[in-house]
């Protein structure tokens, strides 16, 4: 969500003074050899003239492109953020719940919130273009606030003691409105699923933020871990409770010994680090399969339940039975 649009204005700002730099090279060299040629004063004048009038016209042209890219932005920025306030007011949201289970005995013992749009008949979509507006137009925080409150007001009104986690950007986690309305939340089992990105760059405090949250009790999961940057140190040094194997590992493990032995690593160090693991994505027994034999702890997935509304999963949980019997 928010790695995003780091890196484009040192380029475009280096590229723009070295080709400044050249004009300005090269005519006040065809200046000079014009004064020498003519040896008057007056075409001196006029021609250094003509260089800074160039030079202004280059300029403000250059000015002018940047300021309507600005607002190019600025407007598409402002639609996206205008059709994720709207989600919210319409309140045409809501959060599914998708269980994580012990992998030997099937039973639920945590789960993942999941933020879902509720379309007008009803029917609930993908929230991915909602979301990635949300991260373009600075509002992810917002959403972030509002899945929070309604993950509280599922478990208070299901009376539901399940640990749940919710996933936070880095610019979800700088943010102070929506870490106090977490704190505040304190007494619920709420947990935090990060990735990577949110070690990538210290300097914005996100590490610290963590550690602070984890210090107050919160477990920190680490999503889709063993595709990207994979970093073992992370591993190490991050305030973290559990590794989440990314799914797409997980789907090629039947066919892949290369695959095996990498989840195996990945299983081992994290054990050896005393963080819990959790297989994402499990669809196939094949899977599960090769989860177990490798020592994972938990599993998520449709092959165990897709995502479901807070009912269901208090009834699931208040029920006892295992998602799939061992
Ligand atoms: O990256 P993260 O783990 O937060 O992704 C969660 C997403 O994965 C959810 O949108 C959820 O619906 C989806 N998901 C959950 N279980 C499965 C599964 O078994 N297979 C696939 N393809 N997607 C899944
Ligand atoms: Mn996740």
């Amino acid at each position: 969500m928010s790695s995003i649009a780091l890196q484009d204005k040192p380029k475009t700002d280096r590229t723009f003074w070295v080709l400044m730099g050249g004009i300005v090279a090269a005519l006040l060299v065809a200046t000079q050899t014009t004064a020498e040629i003519f040896v008057s004063p007056t075409k001196i004048y006029w021609a250094y003239a003509g260089v800074i009038t160039g030079m202004a016209f280059v300029s403000l042209g250059w000015l002018g492109s940047k300021w309507r890219k600005a607002r190019h932005k600025q407007t598409r920025e402002d639609a996206q953020g205008d059709s994720v306030r709207k989600v919210l007011h319409d309140k045409s949201y809501t959060v599914l719940y998708q269980p994580i289970c012990d992998i030997n005995t099937g039973a639920i013992i945590a789960c993942e919130a999941l933020f879902r749009i509720k379309q007008e008949d009803g029917t609930l979509i993908s929230s991915y273009p909602v979301l990635s507006a949300a991260a373009m137009s600075g509002m992810g925080p917002q959403v972030g606030c509002a899945i929070l409150d309604q993950v509280a007001g599922d478990w208070r009104e299901h009376r539901l003691q399940l640990p749940v986690t919710l996933n936070l950007s880095v610019r979800e986690l700088r943010n102070s409105r929506l870490i106090a309305r977490l704190i505040a939340h304190r007494g619920l089992p709420i947990n935090i699923e990060v990735t990577e990105s949110a070690f990538l760059d210290d300097s914005t405090g996100v590490v610290e933020r963590l550690k602070m949250l984890r210090a107050l009790g919160y477990r920190i999961y680490l999503d889709d871990f063993g595709t990207g940057f994979s970093s073992m140190t992370h591993l190490a040094e991050m305030p973290l409770d559990a590794v989440k194997l990314d799914r797409t590992l997980v789907h090629r493990l039947p066919e892949s010994s290369k695959h095996r032995s990498i989840c195996r690593a990945i299983v081992h160090m994290a054990q050896g680090l005393g963080l819990r693991t959790v297989g994402e994505g499990v669809e196939t027994l094949a899977e599960l399969a090769e989860l177990k034999a490798i020592g994972c702890d938990t599993v998520q997935g449709y092959l165990f339940a897709h995502p479901m509304e807070a009912r269901e999963l208090a009834h699931r949980v208040e029920l006892g039975l295992p998602l799939l019997a061992a």
